[in-house]
């Protein structure tokens, strides 16, 4: 379609549909018809992606976080500037599609790895799929009252799905002991840049398996038809926000169920199809587990296999050539366990087949060094080693730990299947869409090129000490602040100035992601400024972005804090001309693409061996902003890939955290640290007030008492953080510090997903 056919089609759309001219339209019906015409405008490609490779790839993952899709599919496709002047031209400015609603069905990185996955796979030309849950409500939306977090619910379809189809003559049936659902797929197109390729993303639905119980109805047996229905529909009903700890766990295996057998049934009988028989399938396809979300996948592909005739041992070491397995984390509580009584229970077939399994390596293993069932538990990521062909981490770092001391036994036995790919972010989204200043910035000095071959970005290397580029970088920069500050401003109620330095942490609420850390350096910079120690003091913006899981009590606590702090600093106008404090509200994909490129410093101070990779740190620095952090994950590469001299690191590394954990006494440090002691005092001295919920004085005591004694040696980096910290303060602003964050642009091109997933390609699908 050119551009006039594309136009009439829209047009065309909004009068079949909604009965509207253009100029009459409401935003979502013009959002509906651009997003009918783009689909109709792919549907051949997409159609002929399907068939055009032998083998495909699946990505099985129980959060796809794609955020708003219509500006990305009119960027790769290069309609986006036809669409912003036909709007443009009947008065409509194209920003008015910011109130449609993000799809956010993940809580955080590792949802939004897999659409980058998706959105570079499909711009590499890889055959790379998505198989997932249609959630109906996804992360909830995040609202404060007096500063404490609230939950509602994310209806993400408010405004339709017109960019997806569902295809009801594809579902298939997924039963459960006591009862079975129809999984319905919902097909979402993924279009690469240049639209060359379009591969799917294919989510499930959960709904009732027979149609209307019209006996039922006769019998007027209404509640019973009612309660049918939610049952089968609560599987898919909502997404889980709680990515540590978990509640409701058997509605959680019925989703991790639901969707893997329904995914695997699917791809089974489409090679059926062809006229092949199940035990060629790894020629035709192989599939990544994202996390042990997935995993029950793997014997549900057995459990069809020896349905076909496949003895056990035939199916297994299909299951072994088709499965590879990525950890996103070492944190204990996210490596999933299951009680097999309950396994047992819902799903027979699958527990059989687990003890097949486990029989088999207790044959090979007759000293239960290594196991998949342990005092009847099943160990989700165990049975993803075992009978996958390779395990990956996300970052350097995390799979060297992984091999030392998470999987160490599994590692000692199967060395050659432990390899590492980095994780990477799509610079289509997270540098060309979100920051057109900057990208033509480097258009400009570089070419064109770097949006799909990412490591040209080092040809802007010879620019970082250029007084032009920096002084053009540094207004460019400044741009992407005031546009912040605006919507900040309307947001949140809150000024920050764009002249300020701005201090940004966004990424999940978490304790190990140690937003308390840098809440305290807010409080010792406070205390310091209306004391007059800090004249030089150069006036900072501390944004804060992230949602804390409903059910984790300390995270709220810290949330509440930070406001607390952010209620105080703000209205304070002794310090307010030097600092300023927002906690920004539901923060996800739309508010990251605005704050990220807006950033002047990066956050990212987990401590060390804990954070796995982490992408965002990848997104600042891709937008020319340094990173403030530990030695930590993809920090590390990044610091390699910039030269450490280019970022601010501090506080323990991997190897001193476990020395400190020896003896540690965070008491100690608090005792011999006045400064520190008056900070953490505030928790409960009555500086703030927690309203009575006690929530201020069970954060101190994380600190101190109990089981966590400062658990994250928050107390321990505190000293190297506001050391480092300061440093940054007095570096900012001179032609030195706009040389660094060119030169963080100009590094980032390892960070690219592109490069993440050709190293899949390579090393791990073989496509
Ligand atoms: C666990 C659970 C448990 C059940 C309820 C729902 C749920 C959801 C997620 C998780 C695991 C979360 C693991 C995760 O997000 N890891 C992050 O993955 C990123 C991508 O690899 C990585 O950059 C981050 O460092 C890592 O924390």
């Amino acid at each position: 379609m050119d551009k006039t056919q594309w136009i009439s089609t829209v047009e065309s759309l909004l009068r079949a549909n909604d009965g509207v001219r253009l100029e009459d339209a409401s935003v979502p019906s013009v959002y509906r018809a651009v997003s009918r015409a783009t689909m109709a405008d792919i549907l051949d490609t997409w159609e002929s992606c399907k068939r055009g490779s032998k083998k495909r790839v699946g990505y099985l993952s129980a959060e796809f976080l794609v955020g708003r899709a219509v500006y990305s599919n009119l960027y790769n496709l290069g309609r986006l500037e036809t669409v912003r002047e036909w709007m443009a031209e009947r008065g409509v400015d194209i920003s008015v599609f910011e109130e449609i609603e993000d799809a956010s069905l993940g809580n955080g990185g590792l949802g939004r790895l897999a659409a980058c996955y998706l959105e570079s796979g499909a711009t590499v030309g890889l055959p790379l799929d998505g198989y997932g849950i249609r959630y109906r409500y996804g992360l909830f939306k995040q609202e404060f009252v007096n500063g404490f977090q609230k939950e509602e619910a994310d209806d993400w379809q408010r405004c339709g799905d017109p960019w997806s189809y569902r295809r009801e003559d594809e579902s298939v049936l997924v039963e459960f002991a006591d009862y079975a659902v129809r999984a319905v797929p919902y097909d979402m197109p993924v279009i690469g840049y240049g639209g060359k390729t379009v591969n799917t993303l294919r989510l499930w639905q959960s709904e009732e398996a027979e149609g209307f119980d019209f006996a039922a109805f006769d019998n007027m047996q209404t509640d019973k038809i009612a309660k049918n229905r939610i049952r089968a529909e609560s599987i898919s009903y909502a997404l889980y926000p709680n990515d540590s700890t978990e509640r409701g766990r058997l509605l959680r295996l019925r989703q991790e169920y639901f969707f893997t057998s329904a995914s695997i049934q699917d791809i089974v009988r489409k090679h059926k199809a062809k006229g092949l028989s199940i035990d060629t399938l790894n020629e035709y396809v192989t599939l990544q587990l994202n996390d042990t979300h997935p995993v029950f996948a793997v014997p549900e592909l057995i459990r069809l296999a020896m349905r076909d005739g496949l003895d056990f041992e035939a199916a297994f070491l299909l299951a072994r050539s088709v499965f590879n397995f990525t950890n996103h984390t070492i944190l204990g509580e996210a490596l999933e366990c299951w009680d097999m009584k309950r396994v047992r229970k819902l799903l027979p077939a699958i527990s059989d087949i687990l003890r097949l399994m486990q029989r088999r390596i207790a044959r090979e293993f007759p000293d239960g060094s290594l196991y998949l069932i342990r005092n009847n538990t099943v160990h989700m990521a165990n049975v993803a080693i075992y009978a996958g062909s390779h395990v990956n981490g996300v970052a350097a770092l995390h799979t060297e730990i992984l091999k030392a001391s998470t999987f160490r036994d599994w590692y000692a036995v199967y060395p050659e299947r432990f390899i590492n790919v980095t994780n990477g972010v799509t610079p289509r989204r997270w540098l060309a869409l979100c920051n057109p200043e900057l990208s033509a910035f480097i258009t400009e000095k570089i070419g064109d090129g770097w949006q799909t071959d990412l490591e040209r970005l080092r040809d802007l290397s010879k620019y970082a000490c250029d007084p032009t580029a920096r002084s053009e970088f540094a207004k460019i920069k400044y741009i992407r602040k005031s546009l912040l500050s605006e919507h900040i401003l309307k947001k949140e109620g809150v000024l920050l100035p764009p002249e300020f330095i701005f201090d940004v942490q966004a990424k999940r609420l978490h304790e190990y992601k140690r937003q308390l850390l840098n809440a305290f350096s807010i409080l010792y910079y406070y205390f310091r400024i209306k004391e007059g120690k800090e004249p030089s003091f150069k006036p900072t913006a501390f944004i804060f972005g992230a949602k804390a899981a409903p059910a984790y009590y300390l995270a709220k606590a810290i949330i509440k804090f930070i406001q607390s702090i952010a209620d105080k600093v703000n209205n304070d106008p002794e310090v307010n001309d030097k600092l300023r404090v927002v906690f920004v509200t539901d923060y996800n994909v739309s508010y990251a693409e605005k704050i990220m490129t807006a950033a002047d410093i990066s956050e990212q101070i987990s401590m060390a061996g804990m954070e796995a990779s982490g992408t965002g740190n990848m997104k600042f620095m891709l937008n020319g902003t340094v990173t403030l952090g530990t030695m930590d994950g993809a920090n590390v590469e990044i610091s390699e890939e910039a030269g450490i001299e280019n970022e601010y690191i501090f506080g323990a590394t991997v190897d001193e955290v476990g020395r400190v954990k020896e003896n540690y006494d965070p008491h100690a440090i608090y005792e011999s640290d006045p400064e520190l002691r008056r900070i953490v005092d505030t928790l409960d001295d009555g500086t703030f007030d927690d309203m009575g919920t006690g929530m201020f004085k069970e954060l101190k005591n994380s600190l101190f008492g109990g089981w966590s004694k400062d658990h994250y040696l928050v107390l321990h980096d505190f000293r190297d953080y506001v050391r480092v910290k300061s440093q940054l303060n007095r570096d900012y602003g001179s032609d030195e510090f706009l040389t660094k964050c060119i030169l963080n642009t100009a590094s980032a091109g390892k960070f690219s997903s592109d490069r993440s997933v050709l190293e899949y390609a390579k090393h791990i699908w073989k496509v």
